[in-house]
């Protein structure tokens, strides 16, 4: 297949770069015509491609991507780079009271700027919650993964897809049950989940992997096991406004505000949905951003959010991928963990999400626990290094105020009970308008 791009150059100059490939291969599909700021790194990345097996090689007739060229995209998201850091993305501040709403507007909403919030939240763990709801029975629907990654890029026989997460009705108890029998087992990630060459969390379906080492003792286990399986990790992760729709018996019992007063008054709006969100140490949010103000709080436990601000939404390679489920086989078929594209999803219509991991450039913080090669990353991501990371732990008690678009990603350290707020963002804002238009710039898939 040919594919030409031909993209008149801020400087003058145009490029034509003819691309030719046995294979098609998704994520290099559909290239769109970019400033030419974004061609020079793109090929490196078609020459790598090139060299991959599979693939015949490329062929490039290219007119000047001239050494000042280059040297002035550099410095042009060097400068970039470097101003978001010095003067908006900088270390968040810590406020040890709740604030005024005028003054929370004025020095965090106005600017896009995240703050944490200290003891502003009620403490209340899993086993206060049970123990309140008495004999209340709770039911609700978990988001069950084979590695607690849920909403991810996996590489599926070669080709990358955004696989959501099984969802599973049980009771309360058995979450709770579930989630600290995982914390008793150890287990090893890698035997079912091997990285790829770009550091994306490769997927076996075990159906074709039966003969793998500890496939046979795990399935032991898990016939004997009542609540949580083996290779099985629970994650209550709904996004749905959970907390005023299944779990509003919390609610009943006052175990959680409704909304957040001085964040009412500050947005002049109510939350526009409340989630409840029961993990631990093993539950997994990717890198993503959401379309809200986000009021983030933790009742038990500890989160880590690993936060970019908007603008690295050039530098985090957020693609489009086709979209899948995980699906769990029943007892009798062997419980294999099987990939399906999502049926609900009947327009072919794609997911755009990010596939780089930023985590692999804070390595040296203690708390990160990555097998990313941060060199092989950087090969196949080479804009990551202009990214502006930076690390939160929100701890019980605690309220993180993370403004609309901000990427983040989310672990927890122990078993944890949080509950966010999600109030409207604005639209009519020149923050969504230039974000926007990043955003299409980025638009490689
Ligand atoms: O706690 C998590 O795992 C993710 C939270 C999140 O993505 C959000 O609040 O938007």
């Amino acid at each position: 297949m040919y594919k030409e791009l031909i993209c008149s150059s801020l400087y003058g100059s145009s490029f034509k770069i003819y691309v030719y490939r046995q294979r098609t291969c998704s994520a290099r599909e559909g290239l769109v015509a970019p400033p030419v700021l974004f061609i020079y790194p793109w090929i490196e990345q078609i020459e790598a491609a090139a060299s991959n097996k599979g693939t015949r090689p490329v062929s490039l007739i290219m007119e000047t991507p001239t050494p000042k060229s280059i040297s002035i995209c550099s410095k042009t998201l060097n400068d970039f780079s470097s101003d978001v850091k010095a003067l908006w993305a900088t270390p968040i501040r810590t406020l040890e009271t709740v604030p005024e709403p005028i003054d929370f507007y004025r020095e965090f909403v106005s600017l896009s700027k995240p703050v944490l919030i200290r003891d502003a939240f009620p403490k209340t763990s899993l086993d206060d919650i049970i123990s309140a709801m008495g004999d209340e029975e709770v039911r609700l629907n978990v988001d069950v993964t084979p590695d607690g990654h849920g909403d991810c890029i996996r590489v599926l026989n070669g080709e990358r897809v955004f696989v959501m997460p099984e969802t599973r009705e049980m009771s309360l108890i058995d979450l709770r049950d579930g989630l600290r029998q995982q914390q008793k087992r150890r287990r090893n990630d890698d035997t079912l989940h091997e990285k790829d060459e770009h550091g994306l969390r490769a997927f076996h379906n075990e159906e074709d992997d039966r003969d793998r080492q500890g496939y046979s003792q795990r399935l032991e286990d898990s016939l004997h096991s009542s609540v949580v399986e083996d290779d099985e990790v629970f994650y209550y992760s709904r996004q749905n406004d959970c907390l005023r729709n299944e779990l509003q018996p919390f609610l009943n019992r006052n175990l959680f505000p409704q909304f957040i007063p001085f964040a009412n008054d500050a947005f002049n709006d109510e939350p526009e949905a409340v989630n409840v969100w029961i993990g631990n140490e093993k539950s997994v949010s990717s890198m993503h951003k959401d379309h809200y103000e986000n009021i983030f709080c933790v009742a038990h436990g500890e989160k880590v959010f690993t936060i970019c601000p908007p603008s690295d939404s050039l530098f985090l390679t957020e693609s489009t991928f086709p979209s899948g489920v995980f699906e769990k086989g029943k007892r009798d078929v062997g419980y294999n963990w099987k990939i399906s594209r999502d049926e609900n999803n009947c327009s072919g219509q794609k997911v755009r999400w990010i596939e780089s991991n930023v985590e692999c450039m804070l390595q040296h913080d203690d708390t990160s626990a990555q097998n990313d090669n941060p060199r092989t990353h950087e090969k196949h991501y080479p804009f990551l290094k202009y990214a502006n990371p930076y690390r939160v732990h929100v701890k019980a008690g605690d309220m993180l105020y993370l403004p609309p678009l901000w990427y983040h990603q989310v672990t927890s350290t122990c078993e944890t009970v949080a509950v966010n707020y999600w109030y409207p963002m604005r639209f009519d804002s020149p923050q969504w308008c230039y974000f926007n238009m990043l955003q299409q710039l980025n638009n490689r898939s």
